[in-house]
């Protein structure tokens, strides 16, 4: 056995199971190794930021990391923003990125860079191994710091790859989470006896089905509201589950929303603050009379801290979510004509099947599809948690591989879309039940909107031309026939909802632009 497949072995031992990849000649070692040792199946992605998006994606839906497999430093940069919203999105990732031959190094050969120095900035834990011995612990370490929802990035020289080595062992993973101090849940429960007003910031499995079940017991105790950040990694809603509102995005209307509290609670979510430095505007949301309650970090386990603290205060072991709560617990009607942004969403909302996984990439478009959508069948929900975008066709596709029974919808800005179209043709050749929603508005319309809040008319020559997607207009039919995926155009209601219909009765990928204002 050489160090490849020391290496693969080691990580299906561990449990993983798929491999995005990119790979060249300093990882071809392992792409061989992937055949000797089964138990891991590949996807080739044309772009690095095709292969890491999916491995978010994937890693999102099923809380335990795929690999991907990228060559050298410069496949490592391509990877970089999508890493960077797995890493804001506590989504788990191992990284496999080869380096050139240790005795090759100092030659300074073309491919060569700095890639720990590129690895330090979205990993929480990262190494280049020191032998091909050193593998299997090396994969068992990092596979393990993706548990605590981390993206794990290790670097293995193309020699270590090729080495004869028998051994092969694999190491027991540890428990990596922080230690709760049960005296801290107990101090935040008195804390909390003593207000009303709360609200309780959910982060990480906080917004899994049985973090939402913990914080409903929660609510039901003491009355609290229960908060998403702005762009969550995941989250699950649907019958039975709690209402949970989202931090709106603009910062006068996040301030106004957590205004009404007097108290924040933070189950793995940090403090929210503002997108960006606005002139005048605080960075914190919270102003500084607001009491800020720390009930666990995101280093810890946010669900048994939610359930010791629903077990102090006494919460009911189960709650029924009750109906009436709903403001409009009707699902919405199927809206007629000419489609805008609401009307999209809508019909969305209206027909989405019940297990559905949305993909919410829709920037601008988006803003209106969240109040609506809780009312619906059970759904998961990932949005563009680190803010680069580029990360909705590929996280839908990552998905898609690991929930292959379930249907994907991507709701899709444009000009997001187009930094990482090439998913699309992933998404054919592996035959996925991707619906991909193109919400084509033939701009950046979040950064003319950001243009005319800070007083800028967005119809200077080069406001525009940087902000328009016209002139050539961008053919998504022809962009998804060009990769195999069939597409359509649609401009109303009626048509969208045909055509989304047809699209979830038939396997495979399919896009459907909608012409928006
Ligand atoms: C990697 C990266 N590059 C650039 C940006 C800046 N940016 C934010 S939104 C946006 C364009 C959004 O346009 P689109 O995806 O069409 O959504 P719309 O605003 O039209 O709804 C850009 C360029 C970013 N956030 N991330
Ligand atoms: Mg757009």
């Amino acid at each position: 056995m050489n160090g490849a497949e020391l290496l693969v072995k080691t990580a299906v031992g561990v449990g993983v199971k798929a491999c995005f990849a990119n790979p060249g000649t300093t990882e071809l070692p392992i792409v061989a190794a992937l055949d000797k040792a089964p138990g891991i199946r590949s996807f080739l992605g044309l772009f690095e930021g095709v292969c890491t998006g999916a491995a978010d994606g994937y890693g999102r839906m099923l809380d335990k990391p795929a690999m991907v497999l990228l060559h050298l430093g410069p496949g490592f940069a391509n990877g970089i923003a999508n890493l960077h919203n797995a890493r804001r999105a506590k989504s788990p990732v191992l990284n496999v990125v080869g380096e050139h031959a240790t005795w090759h190094r100092d030659a300074d050969p073309p491919l060569a860079m700095d890639i720990e120095g590129l690895a330090r900035t979205v990993s929480g834990w990262w190494r280049t191994s020191k032998s091909a011995l050193d593998l299997p612990s090396d994969v068992a370490e990092a596979v393990t710091a993706t548990r605590l929802g981390q993206v794990a990035t290790l670097i293995v020289p193309h020699d270590y790859q090729l080495t004869e080595c028998d051994v092969y062992k694999v190491k027991e993973l540890r428990s990596p989470f922080e230690t709760l101090e049960p005296s801290s849940i107990e101090a935040a429960a008195s804390r909390l006896r003593t207000f009303h007003k709360v609200a309780l910031m959910l982060g990480g499995s906080g917004l899994r089905e049985p973090g939402l079940k913990a914080a409903a017991r929660i609510q039901k105790r003491i009355g609290c509201d229960l908060i998403a950040p702005t762009l969550p990694g995941y989250m699950e809603r649907g019958p039975g589950l709690p209402i949970v509102e989202r931090l709106p995005y603009f910062p006068e209307q996040a301030v106004h929303m957590i205004s009404r509290y007097k108290v924040v609670l933070f189950a793995g979510a940090p403090e929210p603050v503002t997108f960006f430095g606005y002139p005048g505007v605080r960075s914190r949301i919270l102003s500084d009379e607001q009491e800020r309650i720390v009930l666990c970090t995101d280093r810890q386990n946010v669900l048994e801290a939610l359930e010791g603290l629903a077990d102090i205060l006494g919460g009911p072991s189960h709650v029924a979510i009750d109906a009436n709560r709903l403001t409009n617990p009707k699902r919405p009607e199927i809206p007629g004509g000419e489609l805008t942004a609401e009307k999209a969403c809508l019909t969305l909302a209206t027909m989405q099947p019940g297990n559905a996984i949305i993909v919410d990439e829709a920037v601008t478009t988006g803003f209106v599809y969240f109040s609506p959508s809780f009312v619906l069948p059970a759904y998961s929900l990932m949005t563009v948690s680190g803010g680069s975008i580029g990360q909705g066709i590929p996280c839908a596709t990552g998905a898609a591989i690991a929930c292959p029974d379930r249907p994907v919808i991507d709701l899709q800005a444009d000009g997001s879309a187009l930094y990482t179209v090439q998913a699309l043709w992933t998404q054919a050749r592996e035959a996925l039940n991707v619906t991909t929603l193109i919400c084509s508005n033939r701009s950046y319309r979040i950064l003319q909107m950001e243009l005319s809040r800070s007083g800028i008319a967005p119809n200077g020559p080069n406001a525009q031309g940087l902000t328009e997607l016209t002139k050539p207009p961008i053919d998504w039919v022809k962009i998804a026939q060009g990769f195999g995926v069939p597409g359509v155009t649609v401009s109303t209601a009626e048509d969208l909802g045909r055509e989304l219909g047809k699209a979830l009765a038939e396997p495979g990928p399919h896009l459907i632009e909608m012409l928006l204002p």
